[in-house]
Protein backbone atom coordinates (compact mmCIF):
# COMPACT_ATOMS: atom_id res chain seq x y z
CA UNK A 1 0.00 0.00 0.00
CA UNK A 2 1.32 3.70 -0.47
CA UNK A 3 0.00 5.37 2.04
CA UNK A 4 -0.86 9.10 1.41
CA UNK A 5 -3.39 9.99 3.69
CA UNK A 6 -1.05 11.68 6.07
CA UNK A 7 2.44 11.84 7.36
CA UNK A 8 0.86 10.77 10.71
CA UNK A 9 0.98 7.24 9.00
CA UNK A 10 5.04 6.69 9.09
CA UNK A 11 5.97 3.72 10.75
CA UNK A 12 9.46 3.42 12.65
CA UNK A 13 12.72 2.86 10.66
CA UNK A 14 14.59 0.14 11.55
CA UNK A 15 17.25 2.40 13.38
CA UNK A 16 14.32 3.87 15.31
CA UNK A 17 13.37 -0.09 16.49
CA UNK A 18 17.15 -0.74 17.71
CA UNK A 19 17.38 2.56 19.04
CA UNK A 20 14.07 1.70 21.22
CA UNK A 21 14.95 -1.79 22.17
CA UNK A 22 18.50 -0.20 23.31
CA UNK A 23 16.89 2.78 25.42
CA UNK A 24 18.23 3.53 28.49
CA UNK A 25 14.94 4.11 30.81
CA UNK A 26 13.55 5.61 34.04
CA UNK A 27 10.28 6.59 35.95
CA UNK A 28 9.90 9.84 34.02
CA UNK A 29 7.53 11.01 36.44
CA UNK A 30 10.38 11.41 38.59
CA UNK A 31 12.44 13.09 35.91
CA UNK A 32 14.25 9.92 36.00
CA UNK A 33 14.04 8.65 32.32
CA UNK A 34 17.65 9.70 30.85
CA UNK A 35 16.77 9.01 27.14
CA UNK A 36 13.53 11.04 27.63
CA UNK A 37 15.87 13.95 29.82
CA UNK A 38 17.67 13.68 26.48
CA UNK A 39 15.37 14.57 23.94
CA UNK A 40 13.99 17.02 26.02
CA UNK A 41 17.40 19.07 26.12
CA UNK A 42 17.73 18.31 22.56
CA UNK A 43 14.38 20.04 21.64
CA UNK A 44 14.94 22.90 23.65
CA UNK A 45 18.33 23.65 22.56
CA UNK A 46 16.87 23.03 18.74
CA UNK A 47 14.45 25.19 19.25
CA UNK A 48 16.02 28.01 20.97
CA UNK A 49 14.18 27.12 24.38
CA UNK A 50 15.14 26.85 28.10
CA UNK A 51 13.26 23.87 28.78
CA UNK A 52 10.86 21.13 27.11
CA UNK A 53 8.63 18.75 27.72
CA UNK A 54 7.83 15.38 25.96
CA UNK A 55 3.98 14.47 25.75
CA UNK A 56 2.24 12.08 23.51
CA UNK A 57 0.76 13.59 21.17
CA UNK A 58 0.22 17.14 19.56
CA UNK A 59 -3.01 17.76 20.46
CA UNK A 60 -1.87 16.71 24.21
CA UNK A 61 1.29 19.56 23.35
CA UNK A 62 -1.05 21.98 21.82
CA UNK A 63 -3.58 22.02 25.05
CA UNK A 64 -0.75 21.94 27.64
CA UNK A 65 0.56 25.28 25.90
CA UNK A 66 -2.76 26.74 26.14
CA UNK A 67 -3.74 25.89 29.74
CA UNK A 68 -0.19 27.13 30.74
CA UNK A 69 -0.92 30.30 29.41
CA UNK A 70 -4.62 30.75 30.23
CA UNK A 71 -6.74 30.91 33.15
CA UNK A 72 -10.20 29.89 32.93
CA UNK A 73 -12.19 32.88 30.96
CA UNK A 74 -9.01 33.62 29.54
CA UNK A 75 -9.25 34.36 25.63
CA UNK A 76 -7.02 32.64 22.85
CA UNK A 77 -7.01 34.44 19.35
CA UNK A 78 -6.65 31.77 16.75
CA UNK A 79 -6.85 31.02 13.29
CA UNK A 80 -10.51 29.41 12.15
CA UNK A 81 -9.26 26.50 9.99
CA UNK A 82 -6.62 25.87 12.64
CA UNK A 83 -5.88 22.65 13.81
CA UNK A 84 -6.61 23.74 17.64
CA UNK A 85 -9.87 25.55 16.30
CA UNK A 86 -10.79 22.37 14.04
CA UNK A 87 -9.47 19.36 15.47
CA UNK A 88 -8.42 19.24 19.05
CA UNK A 89 -12.37 18.27 20.25
CA UNK A 90 -12.45 22.26 21.80
CA UNK A 91 -10.31 20.92 24.58
CA UNK A 92 -9.35 23.95 26.01
CA UNK A 93 -12.71 25.16 26.27
CA UNK A 94 -14.03 22.31 27.42
CA UNK A 95 -11.23 21.26 30.13
CA UNK A 96 -10.08 24.68 30.58
CA UNK A 97 -12.53 27.03 30.59
CA UNK A 98 -10.44 28.68 27.50
CA UNK A 99 -12.65 30.97 25.57
CA UNK A 100 -11.43 30.54 21.47
CA UNK A 101 -11.81 33.57 19.34
CA UNK A 102 -11.23 32.59 16.09
CA UNK A 103 -10.44 34.89 13.19
CA UNK A 104 -10.01 34.26 9.11
CA UNK A 105 -7.61 32.01 8.23
CA UNK A 106 -5.87 33.71 4.97
CA UNK A 107 -5.24 31.34 2.31
CA UNK A 108 -1.40 31.39 3.05
CA UNK A 109 -2.43 30.19 6.69
CA UNK A 110 -1.36 33.89 7.94
CA UNK A 111 -4.09 36.21 10.14
CA UNK A 112 -4.11 39.28 9.35
CA UNK A 113 -2.28 41.90 11.37
CA UNK A 114 -4.86 44.29 12.22
CA UNK A 115 -7.62 41.73 12.11
CA UNK A 116 -5.34 40.24 15.58
CA UNK A 117 -4.71 43.58 17.19
CA UNK A 118 -8.81 44.54 16.50
CA UNK A 119 -9.55 41.01 18.58
CA UNK A 120 -7.96 42.17 21.23
CA UNK A 121 -9.81 42.97 24.40
CA UNK A 122 -9.99 46.50 26.25
CA UNK A 123 -9.89 45.84 29.82
CA UNK A 124 -13.77 45.93 30.76
CA UNK A 125 -15.98 43.57 32.90
CA UNK A 126 -18.53 42.46 30.56
CA UNK A 127 -15.17 40.43 28.16
CA UNK A 128 -12.88 37.78 28.90
CA UNK A 129 -9.58 38.34 29.13
CA UNK A 130 -7.38 38.43 25.87
CA UNK A 131 -4.39 36.10 26.83
CA UNK A 132 -2.64 34.35 23.54
CA UNK A 133 -2.22 34.37 19.76
CA UNK A 134 -1.99 30.80 18.24
CA UNK A 135 -0.49 30.48 15.02
CA UNK A 136 0.04 27.28 12.97
CA UNK A 137 3.35 26.66 11.27
CA UNK A 138 2.84 24.53 8.52
CA UNK A 139 -0.63 25.31 7.80
CA UNK A 140 -2.35 21.87 7.97
CA UNK A 141 -5.23 23.13 6.12
CA UNK A 142 -3.65 25.66 4.24
CA UNK A 143 -2.16 23.20 2.05
CA UNK A 144 1.10 22.75 4.09
CA UNK A 145 1.59 26.51 3.52
CA UNK A 146 4.54 28.26 5.60
CA UNK A 147 4.53 31.09 7.61
CA UNK A 148 7.92 33.30 7.28
CA UNK A 149 10.31 34.29 9.91
CA UNK A 150 9.28 37.89 9.01
CA UNK A 151 5.87 37.39 9.83
CA UNK A 152 6.11 35.10 12.86
CA UNK A 153 8.14 38.21 13.85
CA UNK A 154 5.68 40.56 13.32
CA UNK A 155 2.86 38.74 15.44
CA UNK A 156 5.83 38.12 18.28
CA UNK A 157 5.95 41.72 18.46
CA UNK A 158 2.28 42.67 18.19
CA UNK A 159 1.68 40.06 21.23
CA UNK A 160 4.32 42.07 23.15
CA UNK A 161 2.78 45.48 22.73
CA UNK A 162 -0.19 43.87 24.30
CA UNK A 163 0.82 42.42 27.24
CA UNK A 164 0.06 38.68 24.78
CA UNK A 165 1.28 35.44 25.01
CA UNK A 166 2.46 33.58 21.70
CA UNK A 167 2.21 30.10 21.30
CA UNK A 168 3.19 28.35 17.44
CA UNK A 169 1.45 24.97 16.85
CA UNK A 170 4.69 23.55 14.95
CA UNK A 171 3.61 20.18 14.51
CA UNK A 172 5.39 20.23 11.04
CA UNK A 173 7.80 23.35 11.82
CA UNK A 174 10.64 21.32 10.93
CA UNK A 175 9.16 21.27 7.35
CA UNK A 176 8.44 25.35 7.50
CA UNK A 177 12.39 25.74 8.43
CA UNK A 178 13.37 23.37 5.51
CA UNK A 179 11.55 24.98 2.92
CA UNK A 180 12.53 28.26 3.73
CA UNK A 181 15.98 27.45 4.35
CA UNK A 182 16.04 28.92 7.86
CA UNK A 183 17.28 27.44 10.90
CA UNK A 184 13.98 26.34 13.14
CA UNK A 185 15.03 28.28 16.32
CA UNK A 186 14.52 31.46 14.27
CA UNK A 187 10.84 30.27 13.33
CA UNK A 188 10.21 29.36 17.05
CA UNK A 189 12.44 32.93 18.36
CA UNK A 190 9.15 35.46 18.86
CA UNK A 191 7.07 32.45 20.66
CA UNK A 192 6.84 32.49 23.98
CA UNK A 193 5.96 28.68 23.24
CA UNK A 194 6.02 25.85 20.28
CA UNK A 195 5.49 22.35 19.61
CA UNK A 196 6.75 20.10 17.40
CA UNK A 197 5.51 16.50 16.48
CA UNK A 198 7.88 13.83 16.26
CA UNK A 199 5.33 11.76 14.98
CA UNK A 200 4.34 13.23 11.12
CA UNK A 201 6.53 14.00 8.74
CA UNK A 202 9.96 12.95 11.66
CA UNK A 203 9.00 9.56 11.34
CA UNK A 204 9.06 8.32 15.05
CA UNK A 205 6.15 6.51 16.32
CA UNK A 206 4.53 8.44 19.17
CA UNK A 207 5.35 11.95 20.41
CA UNK A 208 5.81 15.65 20.64
CA UNK A 209 7.56 18.03 22.51
CA UNK A 210 6.39 21.08 23.71
CA UNK A 211 9.57 24.24 24.28
CA UNK A 212 9.45 27.30 26.16
CA UNK A 213 10.53 29.14 28.74
CA UNK A 214 11.90 27.02 32.25
CA UNK A 215 9.04 28.76 34.05
CA UNK A 216 6.71 27.59 31.73
CA UNK A 217 7.53 24.16 30.86
CA UNK A 218 7.66 23.63 34.90
CA UNK A 219 3.63 24.59 34.67
CA UNK A 220 3.77 22.83 31.57
CA UNK A 221 4.40 19.81 33.26
CA UNK A 222 1.65 19.74 36.00
CA UNK A 223 -0.55 20.41 33.44
CA UNK A 224 0.61 16.89 31.40
CA UNK A 225 -0.05 15.27 34.84
CA UNK A 226 -3.59 16.50 35.00
CA UNK A 227 -4.30 15.62 31.94
CA UNK A 228 -2.94 11.71 32.40
CA UNK A 229 0.12 12.89 29.98
CA UNK A 230 2.66 11.32 32.90
CA UNK A 231 4.40 8.30 31.32
CA UNK A 232 7.02 6.32 33.05
CA UNK A 233 9.18 4.08 31.15
CA UNK A 234 8.55 6.32 28.07
CA UNK A 235 12.41 6.54 27.44
CA UNK A 236 11.34 3.76 24.96
CA UNK A 237 9.50 6.70 23.00
CA UNK A 238 11.97 8.79 23.33
CA UNK A 239 14.50 6.73 21.82
CA UNK A 240 12.88 7.29 18.29
CA UNK A 241 12.34 10.83 19.05
CA UNK A 242 16.30 11.49 19.15
CA UNK A 243 17.01 9.47 15.93
CA UNK A 244 14.13 11.62 14.29
CA UNK A 245 15.31 14.73 15.26
CA UNK A 246 19.32 13.73 14.28
CA UNK A 247 18.26 12.16 11.07
CA UNK A 248 14.77 13.60 9.67
CA UNK A 249 15.27 17.34 9.51
CA UNK A 250 17.55 17.32 6.77
CA UNK A 251 15.84 14.92 4.48
CA UNK A 252 12.28 16.86 4.25
CA UNK A 253 13.04 19.14 1.03
CA UNK A 254 13.03 15.56 -0.54
CA UNK A 255 9.10 15.21 0.71
CA UNK A 256 8.67 19.23 -0.87
CA UNK A 257 10.03 18.05 -4.17
CA UNK A 258 7.76 14.81 -4.39
CA UNK A 259 4.94 16.99 -3.58
CA UNK A 260 5.90 19.21 -6.24
CA UNK A 261 6.33 16.20 -8.35
CA UNK A 262 2.90 14.64 -7.52
CA UNK A 263 0.77 18.13 -7.71
CA UNK A 264 2.17 18.42 -11.46
CA UNK A 265 1.46 14.76 -12.09
CA UNK A 266 -2.57 15.07 -11.09
CA UNK A 267 -2.64 18.58 -12.73
CA UNK A 268 -1.75 17.00 -15.93
CA UNK A 269 -4.57 14.33 -15.66
CA UNK A 270 -7.35 16.80 -15.53
CA UNK A 271 -10.62 17.06 -13.88
CA UNK A 272 -8.67 17.38 -10.52
CA UNK A 273 -8.31 20.95 -9.67
CA UNK A 274 -4.71 21.10 -7.86
CA UNK A 275 -5.25 23.88 -5.15
CA UNK A 276 -1.34 23.65 -4.66
CA UNK A 277 0.24 23.28 -8.15
CA UNK A 278 3.63 24.11 -6.22
CA UNK A 279 2.90 23.29 -2.84
CA UNK A 280 5.38 24.60 -0.39
CA UNK A 281 6.07 21.74 1.61
CA UNK A 282 4.36 18.05 1.88
CA UNK A 283 1.03 18.30 0.89
CA UNK A 284 -1.07 18.42 -2.17
CA UNK A 285 -4.79 18.87 -1.84
CA UNK A 286 -7.35 19.19 -4.83
CA UNK A 287 -10.60 19.51 -5.94
CA UNK A 288 -12.72 17.15 -7.88
CA UNK A 289 -13.93 19.20 -11.02
CA UNK A 290 -17.96 19.88 -10.46
CA UNK A 291 -17.66 18.21 -14.23
CA UNK A 292 -15.73 15.19 -13.06
CA UNK A 293 -18.14 12.33 -12.66
CA UNK A 294 -17.17 10.79 -9.59
CA UNK A 295 -16.47 12.24 -6.09
CA UNK A 296 -13.69 12.00 -3.31
CA UNK A 297 -15.17 8.63 -1.93
CA UNK A 298 -15.49 6.87 -5.13
CA UNK A 299 -12.10 8.07 -5.62
CA UNK A 300 -10.80 6.85 -2.49
CA UNK A 301 -12.54 3.36 -3.10
CA UNK A 302 -10.77 2.97 -6.69
CA UNK A 303 -7.91 4.02 -6.15
CA UNK A 304 -7.91 1.03 -2.47
CA UNK A 305 -8.31 -1.21 -5.44
CA UNK A 306 -4.57 0.32 -7.19
CA UNK A 307 -2.76 -0.46 -3.48
CA UNK A 308 -3.13 3.95 -3.00
CA UNK A 309 -4.60 5.04 0.08
CA UNK A 310 -6.14 8.79 0.08
CA UNK A 311 -7.99 11.10 2.98
CA UNK A 312 -11.10 12.83 1.54
CA UNK A 313 -11.38 16.28 3.57
CA UNK A 314 -14.40 17.09 1.95
CA UNK A 315 -17.10 15.63 -0.51
CA UNK A 316 -14.81 16.42 -3.27
CA UNK A 317 -11.82 18.02 -1.42
CA UNK A 318 -8.89 15.69 -0.77
CA UNK A 319 -5.58 15.75 0.57
CA UNK A 320 -2.52 13.64 0.10
CA UNK A 321 0.74 14.08 2.44
CA UNK A 322 4.51 12.76 1.37
CA UNK A 323 6.84 11.39 3.74
CA UNK A 324 9.47 8.98 4.45
CA UNK A 325 7.76 5.92 3.24
CA UNK A 326 6.72 7.30 0.02
CA UNK A 327 10.04 7.17 -2.38
CA UNK A 328 10.23 7.94 -6.30
CA UNK A 329 9.54 4.62 -7.34
CA UNK A 330 5.97 4.49 -4.58
CA UNK A 331 5.15 8.35 -6.14
CA UNK A 332 5.83 7.02 -9.94
CA UNK A 333 3.07 4.20 -8.83
CA UNK A 334 0.90 6.29 -7.37
CA UNK A 335 0.35 8.44 -10.29
CA UNK A 336 -0.37 5.70 -12.38
CA UNK A 337 -2.95 4.95 -9.67
CA UNK A 338 -4.53 7.82 -10.19
CA UNK A 339 -4.35 7.80 -13.82
CA UNK A 340 -6.06 4.32 -14.11
CA UNK A 341 -8.75 5.24 -11.69
CA UNK A 342 -9.67 8.40 -12.94
CA UNK A 343 -10.24 7.00 -16.41
CA UNK A 344 -12.12 4.01 -15.30
CA UNK A 345 -14.37 6.33 -12.87
CA UNK A 346 -14.77 8.67 -16.47
CA UNK A 347 -15.25 5.73 -18.11
CA UNK A 348 -17.84 4.13 -15.72
CA UNK A 349 -20.38 7.49 -15.77
N1 LIG B 1 -3.05 16.42 12.23
C1 LIG B 1 -3.57 15.19 11.65
C2 LIG B 1 -5.10 15.17 11.72
O1 LIG B 1 -5.53 15.41 13.01
C3 LIG B 1 -5.74 16.13 10.80
C4 LIG B 1 -3.08 15.07 10.22
O2 LIG B 1 -3.26 13.98 9.66
O3 LIG B 1 -2.54 16.04 9.68
N2 LIG B 1 -1.32 20.33 14.86
C5 LIG B 1 -1.37 20.10 13.54
C6 LIG B 1 -1.03 21.21 12.61
C7 LIG B 1 -1.71 18.84 13.04
O4 LIG B 1 -1.75 18.65 11.74
C8 LIG B 1 -2.03 17.80 13.96
C9 LIG B 1 -2.43 16.43 13.47
C10 LIG B 1 -1.96 18.09 15.34
C11 LIG B 1 -1.61 19.37 15.76
C12 LIG B 1 -2.32 17.07 16.38
O5 LIG B 1 -1.40 16.05 16.48
P1 LIG B 1 -1.79 14.61 17.11
O6 LIG B 1 -2.52 13.86 16.03
O7 LIG B 1 -0.47 14.02 17.46
O8 LIG B 1 -2.62 14.85 18.31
Amino acid sequence: MIDLRSDTVTQPTPEMRRAMAEAEVGDDVFGEDPTINRLEAMSAERMGKQAAVFVPSGTMANLAAVLSHCGRGDEMILGDLSHTFLYEAGGAAALGGVHPRPIATRPDGTLDLKSIESAIRADDVHFPTSRLICLENTHNRCGGAVLSADYVAQVGELARRNGLRLHVDGARIFNAAAALGVPVDTLAAPADSVTFCLSKALCAPVGSVLCGSAEFIRRARRIRKQLGGGMRQAGILAAAGIVALETMPGRLVEDHRRARVLARGLAALGGLEVETPEPATNMVYFTIAPSAPFDAAELRDRLHKEQVLIHEVGPRRVRLVLHYWVDDAALKSALTAFGKATERLGKAS
